[in-house]
């Protein structure tokens, strides 16, 4: 399994990077209200996960910094995602609301659809 997923995994890096979405063009000021705006938010994922990559592009084409954390380098990371998201899943979004109240949100179409309201 290993020997068909790690060149399909490199393959996935490679057209990221060749074909990477472009960002939106913000002045230094307005991007540092983005990025505060999105600061309770960390991205628990793996690099070339292809529904990783898919949210990381959306990311970008967004022009949002959200933390990534990838569950392979860090193990903290990845037992968290399990002990209190539920399951190993990723991309997986941690929302820690106002209240310190933390949503674990697993699906990458509804990672895409609630990151959109970040930009502007
Ligand atoms: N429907 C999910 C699919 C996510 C998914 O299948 N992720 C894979 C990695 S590409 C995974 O984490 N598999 C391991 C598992 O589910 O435990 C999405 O769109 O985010």
């Amino acid at each position: 399994m290993f020997l068909i997923r790690w060149p399909i995994g490199r393959l996935i890096l490679l057209l990221n990077f060749v074909f990477s979405p472009r960002s939106p063009k913000r002045s230094a000021e307005v991007q540092k209200e983005v990025n505060a705006s999105t600061a309770h938010l960390s991205l628990y994922q793996l690099p070339a996960c292809p529904f990783c990559v898919k949210t990381r592009r959306a990311m970008k084409r967004l022009g949002l910094n959200v933390e990534l954390r990838n569950i392979n380098q860090q193990e903290s990371y990845r037992e968290e995602l399990i002990r209190e998201g539920g399951k190993r899943t990723v991309p997986c979004l941690k929302i820690t609301n106002e209240d310190q109240s933390v949503t674990w949100m697993y699906e990458s179409g509804d990672i895409i659809n609630y990151l959109a309201k970040f930009s502007r």
